[in-house]
């Protein structure tokens, strides 16, 4: 086979002539994330793509659009996943690759879209490039990665983790219901459960991914190979107490339900150092007051706990210390307090093997790869359930992300989607 390919001076002219020397047409690549990185994007430089809001499926459609006119099948299944395939799918397991196009609010152009992207990217050009593989590889966009609805939706979804009770009765922190915003956007929630796809389907389940840590940039690497996926648990707390007047209210009679929120939050350091490991972390990413006036002592305060680390055991320890810290705090002040899990999440390996290869294939691309920890969840730990699992990380500069700020430069994208693309195509075994 030959290649006429004229690409720019770059890690592409480096690359050995692996798998025929194939690479990424970057350009390509560079034009599709730019005009990704403007569905949902506000005067602040955020992105908003909620899941299913009316930005998130104009990606979605998008997606779709791009797939069929490169000539693949394109679809959304009843989860609201995207997934492409070559039109001949034999029904051999697919090595799939993808990642999300959800974001979280004011979010960055990158988190997701960028292993979407790369992927489609990669489909066309082996689609272009006619080369076979024994399985086909098959490219998917999750619903709901970033938890509106608890999280990794639309992955659970596809290894067969919802039920009909979550789809009826799970509702944001808006008290949005799921099964309403599904509807909004023409899909039927019960048809979710048709998402899931059995064992041998799947062979395996690669993602490409912006590491959002400072690691690889701290390091000046481009490339991270990831071993593990950090675990997590969601909380959304309410502490109760009682209204009363701001200023008739003597200090020893209230029962303020803001000063019980902030005595746990001073008690997180302590918590972690106790039970917690050194990569343990615990946020309070949204805090709510009611009845929300500035003179009138707070009756209720609800807040998310996300609480995360690499070890299931430390997080059932973590968990039981923050269950036991809020019990105290709410008996010493005279409040209740009560706590729904929005999620639970288990830390896991990624696949030895797929470890090895993406480690192999990045040293001959020149990358010097890192082998590190996932402290970001991920699809890919979901999809654990159901194949070997493997994830490439590119860098975040400035370790920055979740946020208008979040980049990668173009020449890390480049290497990290040519990765992606000679690790799939090595899993897929070209014929
Ligand atoms: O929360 C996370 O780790 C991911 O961004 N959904
Ligand atoms: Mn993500
Ligand atoms: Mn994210």
């Amino acid at each position: 086979m030959h290649y006429n390919v004229e690409l720019p001076k770059s890690w592409n002219d480096m690359a050995p002539k692996l798998h025929n020397g194939i690479v990424v047409d970057m350009r390509r690549l560079r034009s599709n994330i730019e005009r990704f990185a403007e569905i949902g994007r506000n005067e602040d430089g955020g992105i908003y793509r909620m899941a299913f809001s009316a930005a998130d499926f104009e990606a979605r459609t998008a997606l779709i659009e791009s797939l069929k006119q490169i000539g693949l099948h394109g679809e959304m299944d009843g989860a609201g996943n995207v997934i492409g395939r070559p039109k001949s799918q034999r029904d051999q397991a697919a090595v799939m690759i993808g990642s999300h196009l959800d974001s979280v609010p004011a979010a960055g152009c990158l988190d997701g879209a960028l292993g979407v992207l790369c992927g489609l990217e990669c489909l066309q050009r082996i689609k272009e490039q006619k080369i076979e593989t024994r399985r086909p590889i098959e490219l998917v966009a999750f619903s709901d990665e970033e938890g509106r609805f608890g999280s990794l939706f639309g992955s659970k979804a596809m290894v067969g983790e919802i039920n009909p009770d979550l789809l009826q009765t799970t509702v944001d922190l808006s008290g949005v219901a799921l099964a309403d915003a599904m509807r909004e956007r023409g899909l039927e929630p019960l048809k979710a459960l048709s998402a899931r796809r059995s064992r041998d389907s799947v062979h395996a389940y690669v993602e490409l991914h912006i590491e959002q840590g400072p690691t690889l940039d701290r390091l000046g690497k481009p490339i991270g190979v990831v071993n593990a996926i950090t675990g997590l648990f969601k909380w959304c707390i309410r502490l109760k107490g009682e209204a009363d007047h701001a200023g008739t209210t003597p200090m020893p009679m209230r029962k303020d339900a803001f000063s019980g929120l902030a005595e746990f939050a001073g008690e997180i350091p302590r918590i972690l150092e106790e039970h917690g490991g050194e990569r343990s972390v615990a946020t309070i990413g949204r805090v709510k007051l009611s009845p929300g006036t500035a003179n009138t002592v707070p009756a209720l305060a609800e807040f998310t706990l996300d609480v995360r680390d690499a070890d299931a055991r430390k997080l059932a320890t973590l968990a039981d210390a923050f269950r036991t810290a809020l019990s105290a705090i709410a008996r010493r002040r005279g409040l209740m307090f009560e706590f729904d899990i929005l999620s639970e999440v288990p830390p896991v390996s990624c696949d030895a093997r797929i470890v090895e290869d993406i480690l192999r294939i990045a040293g001959e691309l020149h990358a010097d790869p890192v082998l590190m920890p996932s402290g970001a969840a991920h699809d890919a730990q979901v999809m654990a359930r159901l194949a070997p699992i493997g994830m490439i990380f590119v860098p975040s500069v400035g370790g920055r992300s979740h946020s208008p700020a979040e980049w990668t430069h173009w020449e890390d994208i480049e290497l990290g989607a040519n990765v992606l693309l000679r690790t799939a195509l090595q899993l897929a075994e070209v014929v």
